[in-house]
């Protein structure tokens, strides 16, 4: 273990005084799938050298193929399409490639919030699928047609979207936690016939009424045919009404043998809404074959996963982490893959600490936040429990500052447990950088390199590297299996958001700078994207959110530092005529936005003002409202603020 931290006190921000170097632990690499950095070269080069004849290689070994690709990738940029002639079926590569060897072993260990526990073997995954799969070609579900998915982390939120992928369905998956507005605006852009739900799920000891959101949302779903509802939080029968049918019912009177549908592979897999700078959430669309080869590959490579692995990724299923490392990845690795309900502190702080202790999990992917917020209940909490069961961490979601990176390193890893921080998007469907744990040697802070095969470089404003330690944007500069393929039903929006910047390479929004090493660094959105505790919003949708009130007449939304949930939120309004400034008001209209989206982008901080500052063609300064909300001191150019007093007014509201 180095430790020789630089002292450099020009540098404000402490990932740049972060120096800081931990080399894999031996014991670690000698078992490790990927060795040393020699080996992690060795395919770097490999995949640059000949990018098909890699992909190709990888393609062959991670996935079963009924029908073998000759074609590798097709690339026209901005359009790929990979292992082109290929056909394959994911649930089968999930399971059916599992059985008869692991029959028996627990794919899924499942651990309710009220206490509940369940252990769902790779056999028992595998009739269950299959008759829910079933269960949907009676309703009668074909190839392409989208199904929603709104659910509680409960094994059944698994089974659904394996049975849409049996049958050749595409799913869409919609948080629990987002409204009936929500849930409704996706339903009917990917235009849902079937939506799997639940009467509710448990969340801090309450239950989150899914079921009363689909009924609310239902009579405006407008090509919804059933909706098919697994009994979770209630006892005794369900009343169900109109479309609505009980998935015990339906699945009951299934077989539990289902023919896979053998898609091509790019056939497509998944749509997942995900926030943009615009108001409206876009449908990214995963296809099959290019998404299931690096979702299996990244979840062995950068989790290290061997067979008695017993694996925990915190994220819910209705974020890509869900998708791609608590669903798809780890079960086509074999492994335990642990699906948790709740709230990670309830009911008390010791939850997550006392489940790894029990089920001896082995490898935990958190967010920065939930370490945030663990960091704060203190160190004798997780002391108290054994769990000497781990032995690699991951973190995902945020830019994890060097503190926490410490603190989970050695508060809860005990020192000899390596951290990777892994850095993509629901665009890039697996992990783009991180450490390989076996090999890479890390830095608290930083996403380190990229995984063989991905080409990721810090450009500036006219596609020239930046020099090391320069900040520019990161972009990736070469296709990738998992890249999404379009946005659902604008295919417009897909080459202006990301092929747009410089042409023939994805733009990811985000900034970063890479150090001496060419280790990368990520900085935060260069968009009007928030990252509020690891979940991504757009603070155009809050703003529309806000302005459907009807009170308000104007609204901006920006991200402040928050210590705990990275950024938060705060709104700038303005009222309509008449309306008073009231603190009722402010409750009601951050209540407003829990209802239009959810309880994750209710502002943290609503202000009201007599106007907001714009430039003179009209445009809001959000820089200098990001200033503002920080309580930072506005350095920036401000002679073009269409009305100084404006700024003014906000400033004396802070008083
Ligand atoms: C997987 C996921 C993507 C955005 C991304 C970036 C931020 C994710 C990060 C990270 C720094 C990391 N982000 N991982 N920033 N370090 N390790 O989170 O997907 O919800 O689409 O969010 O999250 O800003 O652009 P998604």
């Amino acid at each position: 273990m180095a430790e020789t931290p630089r002292p450099n006190p020009q540098a404000l921000e402490s990932v740049l005084v972060e120096n800081r170097l931990f080399p894999p632990p031996e014991d670690f690499s000698r078992r490790a799938h990927i060795r040393s950095m020699e080996d992690y070269r060795r395919l770097w080069d490999e995949a640059e050298k000949n990018p098909e004849a890699y992909w190709g290689a990888r393609a062959r070994e991670e996935l079963y193929w009924k029908e073998p690709f000759q074609t590798v990738l097709e690339w026209k940029p901005p359009h790929a399409r990979w292992f082109v002639e290929g056909r394959t079926n994911l649930a089968y590569n999930c399971l059916d490639r599992h059985l008869p060897a692991l029959k028996d072993k627990t794919a899924i260990l499942f651990e309710g919030e009220p206490g509940d526990r369940r252990k769902v073997t790779y056999g028992e995954l595998s009739r269950e699928v299959n008759q829910l799969a079933n269960g949907l070609r009676a309703l009668g579900v074909k190839k392409g047609d989208r199904v929603g998915i709104y659910l509680p982390m409960v094994p059944e939120a698994a089974v659904a979207m394996l049975a849409c992928a049996r049958v050749g369905a595409v799913h869409s998956v919609v948080f629990g936690g987002f409204s009936a507005e929500a849930l409704l605006e996706r339903m009917n852009d990917a235009g849902a016939k079937v939506l799997l739900t639940a009467d509710g799920g448990w969340r801090k000891g309450a239950v989150v009424p899914l079921l009363d959101n689909v009924r609310k949302a239902m009579p405006q779903m407008k090509n919804l045919e059933h909706v098919v509802v697994f009994q979770r939080t209630t006892q005794g029968s369900l009343r169900l009404e109109g479309k609505e049918q009980s998935w015990s019912e339906l699945t009951q009177k299934q077989s539990d043998v289902c023919e896979p549908e053998w898609v091509e592979s790019e056939h497509p897999l998944f749509i997942l809404y995900t926030s943009g700078s615009t108001g409206k959430p876009k449908g990214v669309l995963h296809t099959t074959g290019g998404y299931a080869v690096f979702a299996s590959l990244s979840s062995r490579w950068v989790f290290d996963l061997k067979k008695e692995d017993v694996y925990w990724c915190t994220a819910d299923i209705g974020w890509v982490t869900g998708h791609s490392y608590v669903v798809y990845g780890p079960l086509m690795n074999g492994v335990t893959s642990v699906i948790y309900e709740g709230a990670l502190t309830h009911p008390g702080a010791d939850r997550t600490w006392e489940l790894i202790a029990r089920e001896k999990i082995s490898i935990l992917y958190t967010a920065p936040t939930a370490i945030r917020a663990f960091m704060r209940l203190g160190d004798d909490i997780p002391r108290k429990h054994d769990m000497s069961s781990l032995r690699l961490l991951g973190s995902v979601g945020e830019p994890i500052n060097p503190e926490a990176w410490m603190w989970y390193r050695d508060v809860i890893g005990g020192g000899r447990c390596p951290v990777v921080d892994t850095w993509w998007q629901t665009e890039t469907g697996g992990i783009m950088l991180s450490p390989l744990p076996g090999a890479t040697p890390t830095k608290p802070g930083s996403a380190t390199l990229p995984l063989p095969g991905v080409h990721t470089e810090v450009l500036d404003k006219q596609g020239k590297p930046v020099g090391a330690n320069q900040g520019g944007q990161l972009f990736i500069t070469r296709p990738w299996p998992s890249m999404l393929r379009t946005v659902y039903g604008d295919p417009q929006r897909y080459v202006n958001t990301y092929f747009s910047e410089l042409p023939g390479m994805y733009f990811t929004g985000d900034g970063a700078r890479r150090d001496d090493d060419g280790y990368f660094w990520l900085m935060g959105r260069v968009d009007d994207v928030v990252n509020v505790a690891g979940h991504r919003l757009g603070t155009a949708e809050v703003e529309s959110a806000l302005v459907a009130h009807k009170s308000v007449a104007e609204a901006a939304v920006v991200g402040r530092p928050d210590d705990l949930k990275g950024t938060a939120l705060v709104a700038f309004i303005t009222l309509k005529k008449g309306v008073g400034h009231s603190p009722e008001l402010k409750k009601e209209l951050a209540t407003h936005v829990g209802k239009e989206i959810g309880a994750i982008a209710r502002p943290d901080e609503i202000r009201f003002a007599e106007g907001l500052p714009k430039t003179r063609s009209g445009k809001i300064m959000r820089r200098l409202l990001r200033d503002v909300a920080s309580g930072k001191q506005t350095t920036g150019d401000t002679t073009t603020l269409e009305d100084l007093n404006v700024l003014a007014a906000l400033r004396s509201d802070e008083e």
